[in-house]
């Protein structure tokens, strides 16, 4: 018996071609290629959880093509919204060529929430985290029977403690730059406009430390880049928790970029071990420097509350010898050409270490969508659009043009030899300075 595990090609952007060009030829942006090679951990971790009597197979159509004409028994797709519509293309071609002879099967955050709509395409839907549901599933199968919808909530809620290492052994060694590794689930922030909230809820719920290493490990032992990057959307929120797992980073050696919120940047001492157990970069969301669109955001007024802190949370995190990678929205509310002007501002007086910008994009699933239907501006429904780089908004002030526009001279603002010269320097002195501190100590 044969399975498929399958990542549908994706594009960095669709139609908006002003910035395709200027992917393609900015000297500056080659590391976006990079930073987007990522491989499914969803999927690796489903073939480690499928019985050893499959033989499995992990295809990545970045990288390959689909061998529509080998038979397997259960093609596994992985879609996220801009990836749905090849997704189903690929579910459509499969049926046509080989029809009830194979199962297509369909899961992650785009169709957890639209499984109506890939129902059209595919013999059975996963409704959210499928560590259960895809073991039963499979047992199903081989018992000659299975369901059109597996549903999380119908299953044992997930123990993050029992998730068996993803299996990287079936990736191409060559393909990946970057490790992703995650090793806890769930933000309490609960922002309008994401998704992963919606679908690894609100608490957050963690992986063992052992779990931890012995991922990095397997990572490491398998792929030949090593550079991680730990994919939890919020990382350090346990403080104790974070500090025991940062210890046992020391006896791996390694470097790593994590994603937290900016609250971090109050604790110096957290910081410094941060730093000294192998932390390069913080990914942090500003999401917004106007405090009303930071209010629509989030109902708690959480994010809103923050912004008078960022210069002096971003200059704890540099000092402590940390980069800050900052992540902007464009085209909220209240946004003006004007505050696109700031973000540039912002970036540079506060030394960001580099940015992703990207435009306001309504996921199905999130608060913003909802929203955005009610109120009627939603630009169209094509899900290959929903790159983040592509307009997908009727926004209030902003034409789709003047958006595209800011978009690209926010990039070419930041990524050009003149900043970059210039924060390589002020970072090169904080970093010596540090070092003369640590040597005199
Ligand atoms: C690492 C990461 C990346 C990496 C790798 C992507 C990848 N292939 O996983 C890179 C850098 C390439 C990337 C790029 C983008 N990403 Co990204 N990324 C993530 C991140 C941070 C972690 C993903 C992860 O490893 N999750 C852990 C695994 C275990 O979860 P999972 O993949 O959801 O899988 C579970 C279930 O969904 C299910 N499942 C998944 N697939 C299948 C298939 C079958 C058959 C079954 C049965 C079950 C199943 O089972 C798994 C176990 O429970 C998530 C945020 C998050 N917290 O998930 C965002 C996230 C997935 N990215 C997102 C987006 C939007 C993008 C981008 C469009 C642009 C951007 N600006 O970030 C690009 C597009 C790339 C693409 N593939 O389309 C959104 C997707 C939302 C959506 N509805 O589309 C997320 C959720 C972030 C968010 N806050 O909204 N991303």
């Amino acid at each position: 018996m044969k399975i498929a595990f399958i990542s549908p090609k994706f594009k960095i952007v669709n139609r908006n071609e002003s910035f395709k060009e200027y992917l393609t030829n900015s000297d500056y942006m080659y590391f976006y290629n990079i930073f987007w090679s990522g491989f499914s951990n969803g999927l690796l971790i489903l073939a480690a959880l499928t019985p050893h009597d499959f033989e499995l197979k992990y295809i990545d159509e970045n990288y390959e093509n689909i061998p529509f004409k080998e038979k397997f028994d259960i093609i596994a797709i992985t879609a996220t919204t801009q990836q749905a519509k090849r997704a189903y293309q690929i579910a459509e071609e499969l049926k046509n060529i080989w029809g009830r002879e194979i199962i297509v099967a369909i899961g992650v955050s785009h169709v957890n929430l639209l499984p109506e709509e890939a129902g059209n395409y595919c013999d059975v839907i996963f409704i959210g985290e499928a560590e259960n549901s895809w073991p039963a599933f499979l047992s199903d199968f081989k018992r000659g029977g299975w369901e059109n919808i597996y549903n999380a909530d119908d299953y044992d809620p997930i123990d993050l403690t029992k998730i068996p290492v993803p299996r990287y052994d079936l990736l191409n060694p060559d393909c990946y730059k970057m490790i992703w590794i995650q090793t806890s689930r769930g933000c309490p922030r609960n922002c309008e406009f994401c998704s992963a909230t919606k679908f690894f809820g609100r608490k957050y719920r963690t992986k063992s430390e052992e779990q931890v290493i012995k991922e990095i490990t397997a990572a490491r032992e398998f792929l030949k880049f090593q550079q991680i990057l730990f994919s939890d959307d919020n990382m350090f929120l346990h403080r104790d928790r974070s500090i025991s797992l940062l210890k046992k980073f020391k006896s791996l050696n390694i470097s790593f970029v994590a994603q937290a919120d900016i609250s971090i940047g109050q604790d110096r001492e957290f910081l410094e071990m941060l730093k000294e157990y192998g932390c390069s970069i913080l990914f942090i969301g500003f999401e917004s420097l106007d405090v009303r669109n930071l209010a629509l955001m989030n109902k708690s007024k959480w994010k809103m509350n923050q912004l008078s802190n960022y210069p002096a949370y971003i200059r704890n995190i540099i000092q402590a010898g940390i980069g800050v990678y900052g992540a902007f929205i464009l085209g909220y509310d209240w946004d003006t050409r004007s505050s696109f002007r700031d973000i540039i501002k912002f970036i540079k007086d506060n030394y960001l270490a580099g940015a992703q910008i990207t435009l306001l994009t309504h996921l199905p699933g999130t608060d913003l969508r909802k929203r955005y239907i009610n109120e009627g501006r939603i630009l169209n429904t094509e899900w290959e659009n929903y790159t983040f780089f592509d307009v997908n908004i009727k926004h209030p002030k902003l034409s789709k043009k003047e958006i595209e526009e800011e978009l690209l001279n926010i990039y070419r603002s930041i990524y050009n030899k003149e900043y970059l010269e210039k924060k390589n320097r002020y970072y090169k002195k904080i970093f010596q300075d540090k070092l003369k501190k640590e040597l005199a100590k």
